[in-house]
């Protein structure tokens, strides 16, 4: 390695080897070799047509308990409640055929549910609970199992679409004569106010963040008739809008209870509008298999299945199976011990701190779950938030890190100062985890290893590539300094904000932390609950943060406007000031014109081409710091029959999406009494709960 001259010549008037007195940058590599981890249980791929199809069937049946309310006339009959050509699952691409009526599904979840409206972006609590109860145009999780060669999201609310010739339109037809559970029908009036009063409303944010650069910068509804609309694009064809329709994005809440509460119709204010529908609501209408009908806060929330469900199965049975779910309100940690100990009956392991004990549990014959690891698809990156125009109002210090944040130096010395291996064995010993150096996921459809760059844990090139960031230790208390210019030369602080309630989250924060340390930079933790920390990412109040990645950085094609700053709310990293201004890097112009490349090109070629450059442009520049990645395991009780094989806990969504819970039963011996409210059906909206027919 050459040295300048002055430095040769200093370190030879000084008597001290050269090499010690400057600090040696390490180049960057390709990412070491993953340690070979095999998924167990490979899934069964079929087309689409082949899981379900919209057809009429000549008869239709009910659990027995809801014979009486139809006898009381409380419920018409089934029939009558099911659209002329409902949803019909296959049973052909089932595991275990046409079920049978009973039993419950028993999950246990970490987060607290602040309220029903998703539409306002109130969290219930995940671990299913909004997948459950919020369904969506299209459907994405189960694409796990479709052929390759077939792979673009499946019909829900959505039954078909088709694009116009030249490209620029899209006619979406829905499900003719679907009700949400409280016999309101579901047509394009719930379109057209998710549409307009939530996606277009900028003082209105969805759970999932969606906004019109979601569905294509400049795209515009239409509304045809009362099932079908037109989605017009400005670039022909965007293939990314089809999985923009999917769970998160397009998932229309009932307009006839949200728009009173709306400004726009007569709402007392956004903030009312948002807290309409505490947890304490019960009955809260659905498109979902199952209705809220208990919630005990810090104890329980118990649905039950909703009567209107537009889904069946070939035997003309309606579906959910299931005529209960249950979400025990503990720890994510507890999810993981109460499925192995069969006191739940689901879990998706994912905290690698538990992988052992679990293994261990489940590993005995008798043990009543069972445990089954999928791809190497959970991974955590630190992000660096890059605005440096005003998002999120930062104070002095807060603006300084932002600034720092955009030099790569400063971002190279941040990667090569985390040893991740060190990070991998701290969660867990073994196989699992792999060092991940940010970006697309080795192992998936678009990664490629030789686009992809791997700055190798080196103290030394951090230390100089700090320096070359121009900051140094200049009060000799062994952390680096800003210029004498910046905050009058104080020590570079940086807060750290991270998921309370994921201990995975906290361990990896706590490792940044002591390994930046070690690097001279000074690193608070700022440890919020999800719901917290989620609001907090999304208003921009942070200057670096431990993420668990979504499904853009594994799939590409799910959420792929998340890839890039395309618009002013896509890249949760950067988005745009009160303005409405993003302070674009130059490279980040680059991930744009590739990002938007992708979106507007059908030729699988030209996007495998377009995603390696994507990849190369975003590693090089450290888009985001890559901690680990590692497989999570499906657990699940083995009483329950028609569990897809090879289902990821996580992949283009979650497990409570991929396994389809509406078309999974338990086998009459084996259902056990776990209903805590027998026979009954959800109320009206806003009363008590259940109700019985006498
Ligand atoms: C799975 C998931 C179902 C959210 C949430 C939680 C939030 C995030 C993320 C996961 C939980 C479980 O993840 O960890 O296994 O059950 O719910 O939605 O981490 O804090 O904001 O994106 O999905």
């Amino acid at each position: 390695m050459k040295l300048n001259s002055r430095a040769a010549v200093a370190a030879l008037l000084l008597g001290v080897a050269p090499a010690a007195l400057v600090a040696q940058i390490v180049a960057p590599t390709t990412p070491p070799p993953a340690p070979a981890f095999e998924a167990q249980g490979e899934p069964v791929f079929k087309n689409r047509a082949d899981v379900y199809s919209y057809r009429a069937l000549p008869a239709y049946q009910q659990p027995a308990y809801m014979d009486a309310f139809v006898a009381a006339g409380l419920l018409p009959p089934v029939a009558e409640r099911l659209p002329a050509e409902p949803l019909v699952f296959s049973t052909a691409a089932t595991e275990d055929g046409v079920g049978v009526y009973g039993d419950v599904m028993r999950h246990v979840i970490g987060g607290r549910p602040e309220g029903w409206n998703f539409w306002g972006g109130q969290s219930q609590g995940w671990g299913g609970i909004d997948i459950g109860m919020t369904e969506c145009l299209t459907r994405t999780g189960p694409l796990f199992e479709i052929n390759a060669d077939d792979l673009q999201p499946l019909p829900n609310l959505a039954k078909s679409w088709e694009w116009s010739e030249d490209g620029m339109s899209l006619t979406v037809h829905l499900i003719e004569g679907a009700k949400w559970s409280d016999g309101d029908p579901f047509d394009t009036e719930d379109i057209d106010f998710y549409w307009n009063n939530v996606v277009m409303d900028p003082e209105v944010s969805p759970l999932m963040a969606a906004t019109q650069d979601t569905y294509g910068t400049g795209t515009t509804l239409e509304i045809v008739d009362a099932y079908t609309f037109k989605l017009n694009v400005t670039t022909p064809f965007p293939s990314q809008v089809l999985y923009a329709l999917a769970y998160g994005n397009f998932c229309p809440g009932p307009s006839h209870m949200l728009k009173p509460h709306h400004p726009a119709f007569g709402g007392a204010s956004y903030e009312a509008f948002v807290n309409a529908f505490p947890p304490e609501f019960m009955n809260f209408p659905v498109m979902g298999a199952w209705v809220p009908v208990e919630y005990r806060p810090d104890d329980i929330v118990v649905l039950r299945r909703n009567p209107y469900y537009w889904k069946v199965d070939e035997a003309g049975n309606q579906l959910p199976y299931l005529n209960e779910v249950h979400y025990r309100l503990s720890t994510w940690s507890d999810r993981d011990t109460q499925a192995v100990a069969g006191t739940g009956d689901f879990s998706n392991l994912e905290q690698a701190e538990n992988y052992v004990e679990a293994l261990r549990r489940a590993a005995d014959p008798a043990a009543p779950a069972r445990l089954a690891f999928g791809p190497r698809t959970i991974g955590y990156s630190l992000y660096m938030n890059f605005s440096a125009n005003g998002w999120g109002e930062p104070d002095e210090r807060a603006q300084a890190v932002r600034d720092l944040n955009r030099n790569a130096d400063f971002r190279m010395g941040v990667t090569q100062a985390i040893d991740r291996v060190r990070i991998g064995e701290s969660l867990v010993k073994g196989p699992f985890t792999a060092q991940y150096p940010g970006g697309l996921y080795p192992g998936t459809s678009y990664y490629d290893e030789a686009s992809t760059v791997f700055y190798p844990y080196s103290l030394e090139s951090a230390k100089a590539h700090f320096a070359n960031a121009g900051l140094a230790d200049t009060d000799g208390n062994g952390f680096l300094n800003f210029p004498a210019d910046v905050l009058g030369g104080a020590d570079v602080q940086i807060t750290l904000l991270n998921n309370a309630d994921m201990s995975t989250d906290g361990n990896l924060a706590e490792a940044v932390v002591a390994m930046m340390e070690e690097a001279g930079i000074k690193v608070a933790l700022n440890t919020l609950s999800s719901n917290d920390m989620d609001s907090v990412g999304l208003q921009g109040g942070w200057d670096w943060r431990i993420f668990r990645n979504g499904s853009d950085l594994i799939t590409v094609v799910q959420n792929t406007e998340q890839l890039a700053p395309l618009g002013p709310q896509t890249m949760r990293t950067h988005f745009a000031n009160a303005a409405g201004e993003i302070d674009l890097m130059p490279f980040e112009e680059e991930l744009n014109t590739l990002i938007s490349g992708f979106i507007a090109t059908q030729d699988p070629a030209a996007r495998v081409e377009l995603m390696k450059q994507y990849q190369k442009v975003y590693t090089e520049n450290v888009y985001g710091v890559g901690l680990t990645a590692y497989p999570g395991a499906l657990i699940i009780n083995k009483r329950f029959s028609n569990i897809p094989a090879g289902a990821p806990i996580f992949m283009y969504n979650w497990a409570e999406d991929n396994i389809y819970r509406e078309r999974v039963f338990v086998a009459a011996d084996a259902q056990q009494d776990y209903e805590l409210h027998p026979d009954t059906i959800p109320g009206a909206p806003g009363s008590a709960g259940a109700v019985t027919a006498n």
